[in-house]
């Protein structure tokens, strides 16, 4: 019996409402094609000398890969003139992003991290863009900054791209979160993983412990819990869980989405938002474990229902297995106390 032949095109145009008009369909497909043509650029990095940094600084001041470049201003140049968007945000830029006077505005605003991990990028570890995709908030308004700043539970469409062993594209539009992987002979995503569901018991926990010592006591017990290194007075016993931590959020989280498991970047000592963009990296990632079954939380509130201020928010992040992300917040929020 030969495998279902399902491209990704087929698959959106497949499960768009009947009602829709096909700009979100479309939408996903210029995501599509913009992935294609970063995991090329990605997969001949070494070969063409585009490794190594810019050159210059983002707006996070972080050093500016050559790859973070090209993949930002690819998504831009794909999205900025077919009228499917009124405005964009990029992790990489400042400012939100205005589709020029000369094109139609459409009714979605995207916001993308194009590269994230980039600090993977000269070590061949699998690096991965994260994207979600917001209707306008006024129409008679051209796109402003209003459209992206919503909660993530106002997502219409959230995915990634992860550039690794093979490349995968996985999006979720609300019915579910499907995983496609790029066959390089005929460059097409085809259907590998329909309704990815959040296994249970989970398998990993991501986490980095070298900063044990600028977590609070809480933070800290809670990583011992999950080491199994305390089980008493926790509600839930200890996991028998496996340590994974790669550096690249997408590759840890798409790991954790296909074994179960959780990716915690905590609040800092001095630093109390943690290092996780809410608005490019833990909104739409928070949207997709929803549709897998999962739990994101900062560890007080669920990440699906926080409206940013800012376009470059900082949020903690606990985002895998429902219990464990619960668990994390009873120890965060002291409902848990673990004698000395
Ligand atoms: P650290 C990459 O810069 C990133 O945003 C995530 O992809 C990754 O999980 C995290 O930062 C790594 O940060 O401080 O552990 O090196």
């Amino acid at each position: 019996m030969s495998a279902k032949f399902v491209t990704i095109e087929r698959f959106i145009l497949d499960n768009q409402p009947q009602t829709a008009k096909g700009d979100l369909t479309n939408l996903l497909y210029d995501i599509a094609l913009a992935a294609k043509i970063i995991s090329f650029k990605t997969n001949r990095a070494g070969l063409q000398e585009i490794l190594g940094q810019a050159g210059n600084t983002n707006v996070q001041g972080e050093a500016q890969q050559k790859l973070d470049v090209f993949a930002d201003r690819i998504i831009f140049q794909l999205c900025d003139h077919p009228g499917r968007v009124c405005v964009m945000a990029s992790e990489e830029q400042e400012t939100v992003l205005h589709i020029p006077d000369q094109y139609e505005k459409g009714a979605y605003a995207l916001v993308y991290d194009p590269l994230d991990g980039s600090s993977n990028i000269d070590v061949n570890v699998s690096i991965g863009t994260i994207f979600g995709i917001y209707r306008y908030k006024d129409w008679d308004l051209r796109g402003r900054k209003e459209d992206v700043l919503q909660p993530a539970r106002d997502l219409v469409a959230a995915g990634y791209v992860l550039y690794g062993s093979s490349t995968m594209m996985v999006y979720s539009t609300g019915q579910g979160v499907h995983g496609f992987t790029l066959d390089p002979e005929i460059g097409e995503f085809l259907l590998s993983h329909e309704n990815m569901r959040l296994p249970d018991p989970p398998a990993y926990y991501s986490i980095n412990s070298a900063y044990y010592n600028r977590w609070s006591k809480d933070v800290q017990s809670y990583v011992q819990w999950l080491q199994g290194r305390i089980d008493p007075p926790a509600p839930e016993p200890s996991p028998t869980l496996s340590s994974r931590y790669i550096g690249s959020l997408v590759a840890d989280f798409h790991r954790n989405l296909l074994r179960g498991g959780i990716y915690a970047y905590p609040a800092e000592i001095g630093k109390p938002n943690g290092k996780i963009r809410l608005l490019y990296e833990a909104g739409p990632l928070a949207y997709l474990i929803d549709q897998a079954g999962g739990y994101a939380s900062t560890g007080y509130v669920d990440i699906l229902d926080i409206t940013p201020d800012e376009l470059h928010q900082r949020v903690p992040i606990y985002i895998g297995n429902r219990v464990l992300v619960e668990q994390a917040e009873k120890f965060i929020q002291g409902e848990i106390m673990v004698t000395a």
